[in-house]
This record gives structure tokens, C-alpha cells and sequence, in this order.
């Protein structure tokens, strides 16, 4: 195939994909409805990102800076259209972050002309990712996110990393003003900041953890305040909030997902909770509510997840995971779920701040033994036949 003739299957193909419609799917679940396609793959990447379109350069129409998955994003409304800022990883395993807008929110978004020119700080990190929004009522931006760099005290271990939360923020998704890491005693990621003053101070959910994997010691999603997003930084005494509990969908590992959004019965929260299985590490999503007058004490916790990796979504480059660090609850309160799967694509699921409420207020709570839960299922199998 000649060079035009490549650019043109090409176009024509990325034409295609970019203007599918996007319909909900049955689903049995109802707390979220999913949408039948991905909203964002790497076939949405453009192009012009991907391939140098320049014949005398590139006679043979190769790939020159290949991407392998788009996902995990954070999510905003921002100029009258919805807004994600996903995490694009190329075959050289680099993430970068890129904004892609949609009129609906749920199909034909398109990514803006230029990736995220992110400032780097005197130590740059080796890799980016999972960019959490907040528009904070301070008037800022913020995007909080996972910077990775070699473990500078094992120099001999290539695969010796260290986790930590990143800190920016801007007013047009555009422009970023990189502010300092934020400082811990230990490794962070799925850091979150909160979207309103608590006590006249920040306050971030944090996610402790001894290693860049492992969670060790570290017990939960974790709160802490703080004074000054300009020089961030928390103590050990990260209160927990959410532990990780021995026999539950988060034994491994937990995560706040996207900064909560607040409605007149508290702030709902979405997160991940990790368990090991025989086939590795599997992540699924769920949820708790917090109070008004204090957003880290829980005051619903529906028991296991509310959306499992099934079907297609466990396949990926990490087969069996399911992420979301990105939600947009529009004024008359639907809410768009932006999750990925797998670490490869991007999805939307669909529902309200009412039937989102009412799931976590009305969903029985993980009691913690077999015996409970049995006793949950009897009780409502037995009302079922009154
Ligand atoms: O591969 C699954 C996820 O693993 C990490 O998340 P966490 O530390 O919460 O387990 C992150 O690398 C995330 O990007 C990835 O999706």
C-alpha cells in the first residue's frame, strides 16, 4: 500500500471510530448503567501524535511513537463541554496526560490539539499518571497525581521504584503551574484533594503504603489536612479512614477514586479495592458516603463492589482491573463514571446522585463473616416471598 493510500485507511478508520454512537447497556447491577463502547482507546489518539505524516520522512507510513492505552482519567466539566484528562501511555511505557472533550459526555470525544506540557520539578519524575480534578473553592484547578522515579537507594534494582503524589493545578486544563510534591514519610499514590475548605485548611485523601506496590503497613485510604497546597505536606498521623480489611473485595489495597461529590445526604465517594487472586492482583470498584459537617467520618459503607471487571474489560495489559479516578456530576444530577479496564481503554457508566444514595444507604453492609452475609440473603429472600 502507497503512502496515501495507507493515510487515508488510516483516516479513514480513526474517522470512523471517533464518530460511533454511544447507547446504554442493560445492566442487572443499576447502580450504574455502562455504555456499550469505550469512549476512549488508543485509536482515538490522533494521528498526528502518532505517525510522522511527512512522505519524504516517512515514505513507508510507520508508527513512529506508537501509544498502547488510554485510561485512567480524571474527569471535569470546563467550558460548557465534559472533559477528561486521561492517562496515555506509549510503547515506551511512558504515561503523559491529555485533555479529550465531548458535547454529551458519552460518546465522540476528541482529544484537544496537544498533549500536557507538564512542568517538571529540579527532580523530574521518570513517569506520570492517574490525574485526579478538583475544582477547589479557592478558584484553582488542582490535578493531583502519581509520580514514579527510581529508588535512589537501590541504584543496582531497575525495577526499585518510588511513588509520590504530584501536585498542579490550573484555570484552562491548558497552562499548568507545577507546584511541589507533596511531602510524606512514606510512598503515596491515589492522592485526592478534597473540593472545599475543611477547619480553613486542605484536605487531601491519601493512600499510604510502604512500597511502590505494596500497600504494607499502610492501612486504607488515609486524611489529612493541610495548610498550603503551594508546600504540601502530611505526617504519619494520616488518620484512616477506610481501612483495608482481611476478607473483603479491599484486603490488598484501596484507593480513593475521584474527589467526591457533595448532595444533601453527604459526600459520595467511588474507590478501588484490590485482593490477590491465582491470577494476580484484581480491582473492582465501590463506595461509601461521608458526613457533611465532616467528610472523613463514614456514615454509609454498602458491603463489596459496586462494578466488577466482566466480559471484554478483563482483558488488557493488566487483565482484570477496573479504575476510575474521574466522575462529572452535572446540575440536575446525573452522574458520569469515566473507569478504565484493564489499564488499556476508557469507558462511561451512567446514573444519578439519587439512585448512587440510595444504593450506598440501602445496599447491607459487609458484616464480615459467611453466617451474616447468609442471614443478609435470607432476610431479603424471605421478604421477597411475603
Ligand atoms: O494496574 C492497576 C493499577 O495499579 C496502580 O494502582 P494502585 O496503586 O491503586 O494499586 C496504579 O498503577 C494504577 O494506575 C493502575 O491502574
Amino acid at each position: 500500500m502507497d503512502f496515501d493510500s495507507r493515510l487515508a485507511a488510516l483516516r479513514a478508520r480513526q474517522d470512523k471510530i471517533l464518530s460511533e454512537p454511544n447507547a446504554p447497556a442493560f445492566d442487572d447491577g443499576g447502580a450504574f448503567v455502562r455504555y456499550e463502547r469505550p469512549v476512549l482507546t488508543r485509536l482515538h489518539v490522533p494521528l498526528e501524535w502518532r505517525y510522522d505524516l511527512d512522505p519524504a520522512t516517512n515514505p513507508m507510513l510507520l508508527e513512529r511513537l506508537a501509544v498502547e492505552a488510554v485510561f485512567n482519567a480524571g474527569a471535569i466539566r470546563f467550558g460548557g463541554k465534559y472533559c477528561v484528562v486521561a492517562r496515555v501511555e506509549g510503547f515506551d511505557r511512558k504515561s503523559f496526560f491529555a485533555v479529550a472533550e465531548s458535547d454529551n459526555g458519552t460518546e465522540g470525544f476528541r482529544f484537544w490539539p496537544e498533549p500536557i506540557e507538564m512542568p517538571e520539578l529540579d527532580d523530574p519524575a521518570v513517569n506520570v499518571y492517574d490525574m485526579r480534578l478538583t475544582a477547589h473553592e479557592d478558584g484553582w484547578i488542582y490535578g493531583l497525581f502519581c509520580v514514579e522515579r527510581h529508588d535512589p537507594s537501590r541504584p543496582d534494582d531497575p525495577t526499585a521504584a518510588v511513588a509520590a503524589a504530584g501536585i498542579a493545578r490550573t484555570k484552562d486544563l491548558v497552562k499548568w503551574e507545577r507546584l511541589p510534591d507533596l511531602e510524606s514519610p512514606g510512598q503515596q499514590r491515589n492522592v485526592v484533594l478534597h473540593p472545599e475548605f475543611v477547619d480553613g485548611k486542605y484536605a487531601l485523601y491519601t493512600r499510604p503504603q510502604d512500597g511502590f506496590i505494596d500497600a504494607g503497613s499502610g492501612g486504607g485510604i488515609g486524611w489529612a489536612l493541610v495548610d498550603d497546597m503551594t508546600h504540601a505536606k502530611v505526617g504519619a498521623d494520616q488518620k484512616i479512614i477506610d481501612a483495608r480489611l482481611y476478607h473483603t473485595i479491599k484486603e490488598v489495597k484501596n484507593g480513593e477514586g475521584p474527589a467526591p461529590i457533595k448532595t444533601p445526604k453527604g459526600w459520595l465517594h467511588l474507590a478501588h479495592g484490590v485482593r490477590g487472586t491465582a491470577s494476580g492482583l484484581r480491582y473492582v470498584l465501590y463506595m461509601f458516603v461521608t458526613a457533611l459537617d465532616d467528610p472523613s467520618r463514614v456514615i454509609a459503607a454498602p458491603g463489596g463492589a459496586v462494578l466488577v471487571p466482566w466480559g471484554g474489560e478483563r482483558r488488557g495489559d493488566s487483565a482484570n482491573v477496573l479504575f476510575a479516578n474521574g466522575w462529572i456530576a452535572d446540575p440536575d444530577g446525573r452522574v458520569l463514571l469515566y473507569y478504565a479496564s484493564s489499564d488499556i481503554r476508557l469507558h462511561v457508566a451512567e446514573s444519578s446522585v439519587d439512585r448512587l444514595l440510595d444504593w450506598c444507604f440501602n445496599t447491607p453492609p459487609d458484616r464480615g463473616r459467611t453466617a451474616l452475609s447468609v442471614e443478609d440473603r435470607l432476610a431479603l429472600i424471605r421478604k421477597n416471598r411475603r
